[in-house]
């Protein structure tokens, strides 16, 4: 990986479509490094309205929704399926990830499936290079690991987490910034979207399954994003006796955007491959295109019923 960096003049680093504090930290760490290389970089997502969340994040402001046509090679971030890109890459690709579902789509992988977060792949391919982290790495290297891990707090985290989480706070990461990005900024427009989720939420064998559809008009209504039915999809979770949590949510362009959580031995993986999805044994996604939003909770609706 580190020689095809070397041999590039202009690097493009992509993160997925509507980029998590993981993808967007990796390229972030990235950038700083290339830029220490005095190399030409882009940092480019298909997404126009990225999370603001995200804007503590170094180079935030750089982001790029146009692929640069002098591009010589690209790098991707956390993201498992080449379609997640939004792009038609055009030239070698290096794909950094941790999803086991990841379809090694570069021309280069760097897949590490133990990794807890990107960033942690990325934070070991730097130590392994004796890549010197600066503070600002840190920071966004920081940022993938706390929000991966929701907080260290998810099942995955181990000593490796606390240990990375160690080294990039003697690098002078900036956790509380990290943390109040991350965890305790809410907007009027996520609490009221998330309000009206939970009083539209339902629950399924015994409370054992948690039901969230999201229309057009319930975004439209309160102004929330994607990523606050994701956070109310996890709060859901912390219902007693869920074992598995699904979110639909209508796009403006019809589509529809599933989530799946789980806990124990439900592989939502496995659920969402059905429907050409992808992700983790405990979180997984899928795009559904021309169906409606009740013909689609329908069909996913069967799948559960097996399981339960
Ligand atoms: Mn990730």
């Amino acid at each position: 990986m580190f020689k095809a960096i070397e041999n590039a003049q202009h690097i493009v680093l992509i993160a997925h479509i509507n980029p998590d504090a993981d993808s967007f930290g990796s390229a972030s760490a990235m950038y700083t490094y290339l830029m220490r290389l005095e190399k030409k970089v882009t940092l480019f997502c298909v997404t126009e309205r990225i999370n603001p969340r995200l804007a503590f994040l170094p180079w935030f402001d750089k982001m790029r929704h146009q692929f640069p046509k002098s591009a010589e090679l690209a790098i991707s971030f956390d993201c498992g399926a080449y379609k997640r890109l939004g792009v038609e890459v055009p030239c070698d690709l290096i794909n950094i990830d941790h999803h086991k579902s990841n379809e090694a789509y570069g021309t280069i992988n760097v897949i590490d499936t133990t990794a807890i977060s990107t960033t942690q792949v990325l934070y070991d391919a730097f130590n392994k290079h004796g890549i010197k982290i600066n503070p600002k790495m840190a920071t966004a290297l920081y940022a993938g690991l706390l929000d991966d891990s929701h907080g260290f707090l998810a099942p995955k985290t181990d000593a490796r987490s606390f240990k990375m989480a160690s080294a990039l706070t003697e690098a002078k990461a900036d956790i509380s910034a990290c943390a109040q990005a991350l965890f305790h900024h809410n907007s009027l427009a996520a609490l009221r979207l998330k309000g009206m989720m939970f009083e539209k939420m339902y629950l399924l064998f015994d409370a054992r399954v948690v039901i969230h559809l999201v229309t057009k008009e319930m975004m439209a209504i309160t102004g929330g994003r994607e990523v606050d039915c994701e956070a109310a999809l996890e709060e859901s979770m912390g219902l007693p006796h869920v074992e598995l949590a699904l979110m639909l949510r209508e796009n403006r362009n019809g589509s529809i955007k599933g989530s799946l959580r789980s806990i124990g031995d439900l592989d939502v993986e496995r659920m969402a491959k059905n429907f050409g999805g992808g992700g983790h044994r405990h979180a997984a996604g899928l795009d559904v295109e021309g169906s409606s939003l009740e013909a689609c909770y329908q069909k996913l609706l069967t799948v559960i019923k097996e399981e339960f």
